[in-house]
């Protein structure tokens, strides 16, 4: 755990959060400000900034949880497909300092915008 890291605080449950799975390894909750409804990032507990500060057997079971998500997170949201991404260093967009993949589920009807676009 790292001192004030907000996904830490989440880990931890000192900050409420609507989890969507958790396991030893890995938690997925309800991102705060959803960029549509069901937008889930699934994190390591462990506190690694990056993608690539991860063992490989963290990254592994991070991706899996992904990987099993997608098709419950797009049932649940009503979803035609999903947008799954890291945003990785601050030039790439990454505003919270501890690794989170995005499942943001996508629509027919919400343009087909690229990643770029959604992530603003
Ligand atoms: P980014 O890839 O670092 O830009 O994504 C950070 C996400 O974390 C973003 O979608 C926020 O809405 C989300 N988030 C959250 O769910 N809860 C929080 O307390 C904070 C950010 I700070």
């Amino acid at each position: 755990m790292s001192d004030d890291c907000i996904f830490c605080s989440i880990v931890a449950g000192e900050i409420p959060s609507r989890t969507v799975y958790e396991d030893d390894d890995v938690l997925a909750f309800l991102d705060a400000n959803p960029l549509a409804p069901g937008h889930t990032l699934v994190i390591p507990k462990a506190h690694h900034e990056h993608v690539q500060d991860m063992p490989n057997d963290l990254a592994a079971d991070v991706f899996a949880v992904m990987q099993r998500l997608v098709d419950p997170v797009e049932s649940a949201a009503g979803a035609d497909g999903s947008t799954v991404a890291f945003n990785n260093g601050e030039v790439a967009g990454q505003e919270v300092p501890h690794t989170h993949g995005h499942i943001v589920p996508r629509f027919d009807d919400d343009g087909s915008r690229p990643i770029h676009s959604i992530f603003g």
